[in-house]
Order: structure tokens, then C-alpha cells, then sequence
């Protein structure tokens, strides 16, 4: 791994990093669980595995003062009235904290606390969130036809702990109402 200082081009035009040394690919079969609409999911999932995301990562020593970053591209549809989301996650030392830059498309953060706080803010090219420590969050591409690109940076030691979430969901989903994307109760948050 390069320990010099690096510099790398990041386009928000056709979101592309020029360097990385981790590509996921996260498709829909990696999402059993997560959308409410269960029959939904089975019905798109039997039309074939799609991509639903892509993460582009310059991966660090786990150390404290490491900052991995990268770029994630999530495409944008729906499962019954849900967005695309990615999985989400707490990272596994809770006192770790994330940027977000958003350079392309339309997207919805949901974070939540252990403790039970939660939070749910927009993201559109420019904006920036920081995500404290302590809060889960997920991306949720509200966007219509277009993929949500952001760029990350987080700390070397944070680690991610997926588990939490895949098996009580977030409090909040961002589903499609009459009026556009609505924030909404989780019924199966906890079970
Ligand atoms: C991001 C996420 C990325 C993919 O890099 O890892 O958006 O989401 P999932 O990891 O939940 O599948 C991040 O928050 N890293 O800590
Ligand atoms: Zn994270």
C-alpha cells in the first residue's frame, strides 16, 4: 500500500475515481430482509440478481489515523413503493464518524443512534452531511433515472457492523408517496 501522499482524479460527470484498490458490487440478492414489500422483492429478485450498487474504495490500514475514501454509486429504482438503498450500517467502533459528498443525483441519508435518535437529510450535488459518531446510516438514491454518487472518507479503525442492521432494519424507511418520497415508521423495525 502507497504510504506517500496521492493525489487522484474524482469526476462527478461520470463518476469515476482514476484510482482505487476495492470495487464491490453489491446486487439485489445481497438485500434479503431489508424491503418491507416481501413479495416485491421476490418478484423483481425472480426477474434476475441486478446491481443495485457500486463502491469504489482507496482501503487503508484499520488504524485510527487512516482515512479510507471513496466513491459510491447507487442506481436508482424501487422495490414495490421503497428506493434503492444500500445496506446500511453502524460502523463497529461506534465512536467513529463519515463524510458524505454528494456530486451526483438525488439522495436521502437515514441515520439513527443506538439510543434511538434518528435523522433523515437530503443530499443533492454540492452538499455535504456529516454523519457523527454513533449514527447508522444508509443511502437512499429518491432520485428519478439517475444514480446517487457520493464520496466518503472515514476512519482507518472504524470497522462495519452490518449485522445490527440486517436484522432490525432502520426506524425510518423513505418510501414513494403521492406526493414524492415520505418518511415513514419502519413496521417491521425490531422484529
Ligand atoms: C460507505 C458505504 C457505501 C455502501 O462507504 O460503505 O455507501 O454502503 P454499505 O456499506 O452500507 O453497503 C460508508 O458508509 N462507509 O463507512
Ligand atoms: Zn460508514
Amino acid at each position: 500500500m502507497l504510504n506517500k501522499p496521492y493525489t487522484f482524479e474524482l469526476s462527478d460527470i461520470d463518476a469515476t475515481m482514476t484510482r482505487y484498490d476495492k470495487h464491490i458490487q453489491r446486487p439485489l440478492s445481497a438485500m434479503r430482509g431489508q424491503y418491507h414489500d416481501v413479495a416485491a422483492y421476490e418478484a423483481l429478485l425472480a426477474t434476475g440478481d441486478i446491481e443495485l450498487y457500486q463502491v469504489y474504495e482507496n482501503t487503508r490500514p484499520a488504524a485510527a489515523g487512516e482515512l479510507p475514501h471513496g466513491l459510491s454509486i447507487l442506481h436508482p429504482g424501487r422495490v414495490g413503493d421503497e428506493y434503492f438503498m444500500t445496506k446500511g450500517h453502524f460502523h463497529r467502533v461506534l465512536e467513529t464518524g463519515e463524510v458524505y459528498h454528494c456530486l451526483q443525483g438525488h439522495g436521502m441519508i437515514v441515520m439513527e443512534t443506538p439510543e434511538g435518535d434518528w435523522a433523515v437529510e437530503e443530499l443533492t450535488p454540492g452538499r455535504v452531511l456529516y454523519i457523527p459518531p454513533r449514527w447508522a446510516h444508509r443511502s437512499v438514491n429518491i432520485g428519478d433515472g439517475q444514480d446517487l454518487v457520493t464520496f466518503y472518507i472515514y476512519p482507518g479503525n472504524a470497522g462495519h457492523d452490518y449485522g445490527t442492521i440486517e436484522q432490525k432494519g432502520f426506524r425510518k424507511l423513505v418510501v414513494a408517496g403521492p406526493d414524492g418520497p415520505q418518511i415513514v415508521d419502519n413496521p417491521r423495525w425490531g422484529k
